[in-house]
């Protein structure tokens, strides 16, 4: 299994569609998705993996916000295999975002599983030049998708990661 998690809006939906040719909601606004989607895909490999999209969060002070429609627990990264961590490239703000993410993720102990960062939306004309080892992605134009999926599979490559029936890894 593998969650995509992140700030809201940094694009987490349009990776899956783009990723597995769905068409779930996205939308240019804050706390477009409300619930969890799970969609298989095949990687490269032939490795078949469950690719999660989450509910996006922002922070605001030191407080982290959610939709108040929306189940925060996030509780589908602490499930996964692998977690991709996306931000906004066009965003100035992607280094504070992924900060947040990680405090996010540590608060639900997933420190122990494998991470990937992405950089979504490195299409737009503001997308910073980032360090050549960051993967950018577009989920309009289709750049480093392939790239992602092949990431994600060698971080898959071990045996999968066991849990108790309360989600705790094993
Ligand atoms: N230019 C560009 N726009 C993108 C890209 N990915 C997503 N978007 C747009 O960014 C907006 C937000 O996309 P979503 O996929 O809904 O973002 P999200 O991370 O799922 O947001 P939440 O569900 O609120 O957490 C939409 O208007 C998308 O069309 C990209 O790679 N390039
Ligand atoms: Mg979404």
């Amino acid at each position: 299994m593998v969650a995509l998690v992140g700030y809201t809006n940094v694009g987490k939906s349009s990776l899956l569609n783009a990723l597995c040719g769905e068409q779930i909601f996205e939308a240019d606004m804050l706390f477009a998705t409300l619930d969890p989607t799970a969609r298989k895909l095949v990687l490269p490999s032939g490795l078949q993996i469950i690719l999660v999209d989450t509910v996006g969060f922002l922070s605001a002070g030191c407080r982290t916000i959610w939709s108040r429609r929306s189940n925060p627990t996030l509780e589908e990264a602490a499930f996964a295999d692998v977690i991709i961590k996306v931000a906004d490239a066009g965003d100035a703000q992607a280094a504070e975002q992924l900060a947040v993410t990680d405090e996010v993720l540590g608060s639900l102990d997933c420190e122990s599983i494998p991470q990937l960062v992405v950089y979504n939306k490195c299409d737009m004309a503001n997308a910073v030049a980032f360090d050549p080892d960051i993967l950018l992605t577009s989920a309009k134009t289709g750049c480093g998708l392939p790239e992602l999926l092949a990431k994600a599979g060698r971080c898959l490559a071990g045996p999968p990661r066991a849990h108790d029936r309360a989600g705790a890894a094993l």
